[in-house]
């Protein structure tokens, strides 16, 4: 069938949105229209040319929201006109680290899914019969897209796409950093760096934790509104810190950070993150993707001084487990979305979604198909 996409075709370079020919769904795979995506920072990381594992060409977009079409030969746990929203870290239940109740890594299909291509081995895209790569499983940047059944979490039918897309990375991946991995308790001090579409989803985490302080950093002002909107209690720009940005911050949460979130995908952050937080405890946890050939620093003396670094993905969600619960929360009102969401446009535009985003004037972009 001919669907429309936005195609990565070199390190880069805009978008381009063009007519694609997509395959149906093959045994254990879904094919799903999507109504609506965000983009995250990642689906930059990659356009960009910065992501050891970008693969081009390939159509970008892991933050989707959509309807079941179709569904291939041993598919039992959806069916036509199901609402999902794609995982880009999947749940089969089956593999060693879903069993181990240890990681949301499931592993059932991470080998082929980093080739971009279907777990057979071979992609569903193509355009004047030339393959094209899927990304992260998902290409959500495509009005229809097919993806294994255990990439989907089914959701219920009376959430808007255009808002619980976001769920499908940054809401969940904030408040997941918050509750699942780092594990923030009532009273905690909390410092997040960058303000951005998840790092104020990690700031609505730790307001629904309990924590004390919540430090926001961030480089652009205009973040300051919305974040104490969302339950920052102090703002720091660097830029405005007359000496150490580490010290400043110990001082300020009174010896350290009892947790601290690095959401910027910056190496020098990371580092200070680690080192803002509590000795004897303080635990630093990286949500930001770095570029190839980018390495973290410190000395070992803050770990051996009781300092931990550590690193989720997906906020250490089970996606088929997990996102039906948190889009019950927005429906609830338990969690906010609408006010993060800054822009909606349609996918002809989405290269405008990248300008946005580097000149800090949105949070999320949803492209409405
Ligand atoms: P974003 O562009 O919306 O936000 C980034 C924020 O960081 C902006 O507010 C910006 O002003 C701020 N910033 C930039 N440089 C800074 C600096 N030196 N000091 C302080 N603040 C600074 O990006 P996003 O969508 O929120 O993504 C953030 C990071 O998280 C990216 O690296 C993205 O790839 C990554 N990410 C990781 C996961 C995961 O599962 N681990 C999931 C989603 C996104
Ligand atoms: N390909 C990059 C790593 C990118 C990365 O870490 N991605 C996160 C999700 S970011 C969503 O916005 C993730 O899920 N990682 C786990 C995994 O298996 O990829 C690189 O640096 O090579
Ligand atoms: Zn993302």
């Amino acid at each position: 069938m001919k669907v429309r996409a936005a195609i990565a075709y070199e390190p880069g370079k805009p978008l381009v949105v063009d007519e694609v020919d997509l395959q149906g769904p093959k045994a254990g795979e879904v094919l799903v229209e999507i109504r609506a995506t965000g983009v995250c920072h990642t689906d930059e990381f990659t356009r960009s040319g910065g992501d050891p594992e970008g693969l081009f060409p390939s159509i970008l977009g892991h933050e989707g929201a959509g309807v079941v079409v179709d569904a291939g030969p041993g598919v039992t746990t959806l069916r036509k006109g199901d609402h999902v929203i794609p995982l880009y870290t999947p749940e089969c239940r089956q593999c060693a680290a879903c069993l181990s109740r240890k990681t949301n890594l499931c592993t059932a299909i991470r080998a082929t899914q980093g080739k971009g291509l279907m777990p057979d081995g071979t992609s569903r895209f193509s355009i004047g019969g030339r393959a094209i790569h899927h990304y992260m499983g998902c290409s959500t940047f495509a009005n229809y897209t097919v993806l294994p059944e255990i990439a989907l979490a089914k959701i219920r039918e009376d959430a808007p796409f255009d808002k619980v897309c976001y769920i499908g990375c940054g809401v969940t991946t904030g408040i997941g950093a918050v509750i699942n991995t780092a594990k923030v308790e009532p009273g905690a001090n909390v410092v997040v760096f960058g303000l951005g579409g998840i790092g104020l989803n990690v700031v609505q985490g730790a307001k629904m934790a309990g924590a004390n302080m919540i430090v926001g950093v961030d480089l652009n002002d205009a973040r300051r509104p919305i974040a104490e909107k969302f339950g920052i209690t102090h703002f720091v720009n660097p830029r405005d810190v007359g000496g150490d940005l580490v010290a400043h911050l110990v001082d300020l949460t009174g010896g350290g950070a009892d947790y601290s979130f690095e959401c910027v995908g910056n190496v020098d952050l990371m580092r200070q993150a680690l080192e803002c937080c509590h000795r004897g405890w303080g635990v630093a946890v990286i949500i930001g993707v770095a570029g190839a050939g980018q390495e973290i620093h410190t000395r070992p003396f803050q770990l051996v001084t009781g300092r931990v670094w550590k690193g989720t993905a997906f906020g250490g969600a089970r996606g088929r487990t997990d996102v039906p619960k948190i889009v019950d929360w927005y429906m609830d009102g338990r969690i906010a979305i609408d006010d993060l969401i800054t822009h909606t446009m349609p996918l002809a535009d989405i290269n405008r979604a990248f300008d946005l985003m580097h000149r800090g004037e949105s949070i999320r972009t949803v492209v409405t198909y």
